[in-house]
């Protein structure tokens, strides 16, 4: 039923009669019990299912974003393919296989949305005027995204059990809104009744607020019996009638179907999308059921219809059974060119004969009898296992990638292609609604490990390199990992793999980098495609990780390896000021501005331990030492301070007067740079002091993390390097 229509109010009309006469439950206690607990209900015969999917999904992000009726025929394009084509689009014939080109001939007043783009060397998307060009532009899909976080709030505002399974589609477990229903509608259901006792057979009237909703499936004993009353003559109305109601198996999907019908209808309420719906017993079952009657409607399998609704389909049809799987059973289980696979496994093969015939993998022959019976439960994940993502672009052959600086545009893009990934990623593990979960569990969120850069050269050769990349919370720094991690494999290969020198003028990659040439002159071999993977993801609550440079190794090596780079800047700076250069603009990506953003996160990481560390937060983070924290903290709000104002010197008009000389020392104000200039012994006796001794002379504190206490030290020497 479409979810722009008024339903009909079941008040006004006679509680359903079922055809319970004669015939006691087959449902126990335990059976209903169960639908009260997340962890056992998608086990119960009385299990009811949903799945949500939203009709032509990009299209209709676009049609409400572009303010157009829901008539107007609009597709979602890419470049020049269909990504999404909507319903009204549809009606001339238009789908997912045309190009733009036959969409035009197929209806000229097709409306193409293209979706939103990244620019090169930019890191947030937009949407653009036409179609983009696309050697300058990857497509985000983060506009969707974002949609389907939305649409997944709304779901989980109305069931504690939702699985996201696709960008538009969602599977959700009613067990417990029916359990409660059904304790309201029947108050006496369970009384005086132990867990293995059956229940009392269904009233031969059902409360009148009860009312079917959607295309209800019918099972063959039913569409004989319409049949034979067609015969007569009789007429038959939607309600009620020929729609038996035996158990409460079909009471719980009644119930099921209005919750269904709320929840689509909320979505259209809230957000303006149209949606098609399945309910049935178990996931695979309402997943047909859902792409039954399409688009803005929901199908409804009650356990008596499964057989009948299944004759629709192949076995094939099932997910699972899509591929090779699905011939492989069709075929060893000899399944006939004519028959229907569904039916011909269910008549003819018991378990055992299945077990029997598919000996090597008894769980899958398990599956197959139970998947043909429409019994093949599946326990509702409520998060997604990531093993990998990746972001990629192939370049347009006419436009190869041949310069450092371009390459490195694209890594940006890759870079915050992921992160956008990654910040879904954590909105689904952080906003769960799985009451089995614990609060804790609840706060699980998933980091990569491992970076890789694939480069595919224009003359065929490819290559890939990867890295290990820190564990870090905030994804505005795994972002910037990306980036710094990506640029310097894509270097390490070029370096290793390809002759820069004979691109070059005879320099080297090393060579033109240290000599500060400008990334954009240092020409590569022509690139045709080009991605970032990340994976090895590592779970971990949120409040255990508190990013900080000096984290890992990994980190910590990164961070010297950038503050080399710092150096280089610094030294190339000077010799350009020495050599009466003011121009700054060849000194390119990693200044003052960098050094700033590294000490802000140090800051803003010191914050959050405090945070962390407060109580209710967290028992198990281990405390660290408060005046140590508050100590560095103080010293990075006066470096802070002190740069602010040295930023605005630098911005000075070239020929205005020497800067006056800022002290760094406040009132009262413990003094860094003075106590810094104390001699330090070499960083590596440093450290080691620190190690063992768990005190620092130069700040005269007690420390609880040597390491980061090391890393702090090497970032004052140099800021200290920089302003001084
Ligand atoms: N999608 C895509 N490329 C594909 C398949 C899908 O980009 N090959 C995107 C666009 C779709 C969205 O995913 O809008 C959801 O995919 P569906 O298969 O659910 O298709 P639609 O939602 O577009 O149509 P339907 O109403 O048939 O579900
Ligand atoms: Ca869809």
């Amino acid at each position: 039923m479409s979810v722009k229509k008024e339903y009909i109010n079941a008040s006004d009309l006679p509680g359903i009669t079922t055809n319970s006469e004669g015939i006691s439950s087959r449902f126990k206690v335990n059976d209903l019990l169960a639908l009260n607990d997340p962890t056992k209900s998608y086990l119960s015969p009385l299990a009811v299912i949903a799945l949500i999917d939203l009709n032509a999904f990009f299209a209709q992000v676009e049609q409400i974003r572009l303010n157009l009726s829901p008539d107007d025929p609009v597709v979602c394009v890419q470049w020049q393919s269909l990504i999404a084509v909507s319903y009204a689009a549809r009606k001339y014939g238009i789908g997912r296989m045309d190009s733009v080109k036959t969409a035009k001939e197929k209806c000229p007043n097709v409306i193409l949305a293209h979706a939103a783009v990244f620019k090169h060397g930019e890191s947030h998307w937009k949407y653009v005027e036409g179609v983009p060009f696309q050697a300058q532009y990857k497509v985000s899909l983060d506009p969707y995204r974002r949609e389907s976080r939305k649409i997944n709030r709304i779901l989980k505002q109305h069931c504690d059990l939702v699985e996201k399974a696709s960008v538009d589609e969602s599977y959700m477990d009613f067990g417990r809104l029916i359990f409660e229903k059904l304790l309201q509608l029947f108050p006496n259901i369970l009384d005086n009744k132990s867990p293995d006792e059956y229940l009392d057979s269904i009233p031969k009237t059902l409360p009148n607020s009860l009312m079917w909703i959607g295309e209800i499936i019918k099972s063959q004993e039913e569409e004989n019996e319409i049949r034979e009353l067609e015969i007569r003559n009789s007429s038959q109305t939607q309600l009620g009638g020929t729609i038996g109601v035996t158990d409460w198996d079909d009471v719980c999907m009644i119930i099921g179907s209005r919750i269904l019908f709320d929840i689509r209808r909320a979505i259209f309420e809230e957000l303006g999308y149209t949606t098609s719906a399945g309910l049935a017993r178990t996931k695979s079952s309402a997943k047909l059921a859902a792409g039954f009657r399409k688009p803005d409607n929901q199908t409804i399998i009650r356990n008596c219809s499964i057989a009948n609704f299944f004759s629709n389909f192949q076995i094939n049809d099932f997910t699972g059974f899509g591929g090779k799987s699905g011939d492989e059973v069709v075929n060893r289980l000899r399944v006939g060119p004519e028959d229907n696979s569904i039916k011909f496994i269910r008549e003819n093969f018991t378990l055992e004969a299945i077990e029997e015939e598919l000996h090597e993998d008894l769980a899958f022959a398990k599956r197959v009898y139970q998947t043909v019976r429409g019994d093949y439960r599946q326990e509702l994940i409520n998060r997604m296992e990531v093993k990998s993502m990746m972001s990629r672009k192939n370049f347009l052959v006419k436009y190869p990638v041949c310069n450092l600086s371009d390459a490195n545009g694209w890594l940006q893009v890759f870079a915050s292609d992921l992160y956008g990934r990654l910040i879904e990623l954590d909105d689904q593990s952080l906003n769960l609604g799985l009451s089995q979960v614990s609060e804790k569990d609840k706060r699980t969120i998933n980091r990569p490990r491992t970076l890789m850069l694939h480069l595919n050269l224009a003359n065929g050769s490819k290559f890939s390199k990867q890295c290990g990349i820190s564990v870090m919370k905030s994804l505005e720094k795994c972002q910037e990992q990306f980036k710094s991690a990506s640029e310097r494999l894509l270097k390490e290969i070029l370096e290793a793999n390809t002759n820069m020198a004979l691109l070059n003028n005879g320099k080297s990659l090393k060579e033109l980098i240290n000599s500060n040439v400008i990334p954009s002159t240092i020409n590569i071999p022509p690139v045709s495609a080009m991605s970032i993977t990340i994976s090895n993801f590592v779970k971990t609550t949120d409040s255990n990780l508190i990013d900080s440079y000096a984290e890992s190794k990994d980190t910590r090596s990164n961070l010297k390896r950038e503050f080399e780079e710092i150096n280089q800047e610094v030294s190339a700076r000077k010799l350009l000021k020495e050599n009466g250069n003011t121009s700054t603009s060849q000194i390119s990506t990693i200044d003052k501005e960098y050094i700033n953003r590294l000490f802000t996160d140090f800051n803003n990481n010191q914050l959050s331990n405090f945070k962390l560390q407060s109580p209710e937060l967290d028992h198990e983070e281990p405390q660290k030492s408060k005046p140590d924290s508050e100590y560095i903290k103080k010293l990075f709000d006066e470096f802070n301070s002190s740069n602010e104002l040295a930023a605005v010197v630098d911005k000075r008009p070239s020929k205005s007067p020497p800067p006056p000389v800022i002290s760094h020392k406040k009132k009262g104000s413990i003094d860094i740079l003075s106590s810094l200039t104390k001699k330090k012994k070499s960083d590596g006796d440093f450290l080691q002091e620190l190690i063992e001794s768990m005190h620092c002379n130069l700040c005269n504190i007690d420390i609880t993390d040597a390491l980061e206490h090391n890393d702090f030290h090497l970032a004052i020497d140099l800021s200290k390097r920089i302003n001084g």
